[in-house]
């Protein structure tokens, strides 16, 4: 499976073809590719998706940890430990850990609220989110914000500004001065579906095709902006399709396959470092949890439809299911690897609550230039 060369691969899309796009149905073998004006359908041959068997550990270790992280800090709320509130990613996990796993060290990642395991494949340790989070010393804003607002910067990962859409024109500036410095770098952002509505996201988009920037954003279309969704937030049928706008590709993928994700966004960074440009990808999943803790989801999600991805499209137990169909794992390696992840969550919280409340006599240090 070549996501980018796909020229041969099928025949056009005729665009009334994508009107009614059922994303549980229709993206279950194949993704969206779209170039100037033609749209094709590329069917995944999982087996070319096949992962050697160190890559397959770490990407499995990556879902699970970031599944462990998330539950730790969830019950953590709940003990009274996290003042303020907290937003997870659950159902994001395969978006997340498919997407940074590609970036190199040097190259920088500009994530989102929901994209703890972004951080965590780009090498931000539990320990330091889960300090952050407790609002404690350790932590990288020192106590001075919380949940996922926080960057880590000796693993070259943005802070978060919390206004939606803002990172987006960042992320452009980021990968503008890779390309100034002609460094090789691509850059990768993730937007949700409700970012993509605010003014910030076309500047950012339209700037990065104008200035052909080495940038790939992902949207993280999870069918919910707090409690909107998708049919009340556009009126396209993929937000794919506002790529040939832009002048760039675009794609629409199944995000709740890592595998999935894993190749489309490599192919996309790949060219971008080559000076291809920039690149749009549409990953589709579902948020499994509420907008944040105090979200009472129930009350207006369409719960048949929840439970489907629950059942069918859960990023960690697909992943699991795959590795044991394609004889890549067996179960008793793949509940190790589970218990692993939940051991290394569980010691960096019990190790975070230990670390000590900041100075309060240190709060301004660091706000302003000397
Ligand atoms: C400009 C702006 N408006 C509102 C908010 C409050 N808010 C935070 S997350 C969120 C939902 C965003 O939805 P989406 O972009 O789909 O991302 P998701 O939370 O679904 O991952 C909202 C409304 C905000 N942070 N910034
Ligand atoms: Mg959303």
């Amino acid at each position: 499976m070549r996501a980018i060369s796909y020229a041969a691969a099928s025949e056009p899309v005729r665009p009334e073809e994508l009107t009614g796009l059922d994303f549980h149905r229709d993206l279950a073998d194949r993704y969206l590719a779209i170039e100037g004006l033609e749209a094709r359908w590329i069917p995944i041959h999982r087996e070319g998706l096949r992962p050697d068997k160190e890559t397959a550990l770490r990407l499995h270790h990556l879902l699970s940890l970031t599944r462990a992280v998330e539950e730790s800090l969830d019950s953590a709320f709940r003990a009274g430990h996290i003042p303020g509130t907290a937003f997870f990613g659950r159902g994001n996990e395969a978006s997340s850990v498919g997407s940074a796993a590609c970036l190199r060290d040097e190259e920088w990642l500009v994530p989102m609220h929901r994209n703890c395991g972004a951080h965590l494949a780009k090498g931000h340790p539990p320990y330091s989110i889960m300090a952050h989070f407790f609002g404690r010393a350790d932590g990288p804003s020192q106590g001075r914000d919380g949940n996922f607002h926080v960057g880590y910067r000796p693993k070259r990962i943005t802070q978060l500004i919390s206004h939606i859409g803002t990172m987006v024109p960042i992320a452009a500036g980021v990968a503008w001065s890779a390309k100034v410095r002609r460094n090789g770098q691509a850059v990768l952002t993730h937007i949700g579906d409700g970012g993509t509505s605010t003014g910030d996201f076309h500047e950012a988009m339209n700037f990065a095709a104008v200035q052909k920037l080495p940038l790939v954003v992902v949207i993280d279309n999870n069918q919910y902006a707090y409690k909107t969704p998708p049919s009340d937030q556009y009126a396209c049928p993929t937000l794919a399709l506002r790529a040939p706008g832009y002048g760039m590709p675009g794609f629409l993928i199944d995000g709740t396959d890592v595998l999935v994700v894993r190749e489309v966004v490599s192919q996309a960074l790949d060219r971008a470092r080559r000076g291809g440009g920039p690149a749009l990808i549409e990953s589709v999943s579902m948020r499994l949890s509420g907008h944040s803790v105090y979200d009472r989801y129930a009350d207006y999600a369409d719960m048949e439809k929840l439970k489907l991805w629950e059942r069918e499209r859960d990023p960690v137990k697909r992943y699991d299911q795959f590795l044991v169909e394609y004889e890549v794992l067996t179960p008793e390696e793949i509940a190790a690897s589970h218990a692993r992840a939940r051991a290394e969550a569980e010691a960096a919280r019990d190790q975070a609550l230990k670390c000590p409340f900041p100075d309060p006599g240190k709060v301004a240090d660091g706000v302003f230039a000397e």
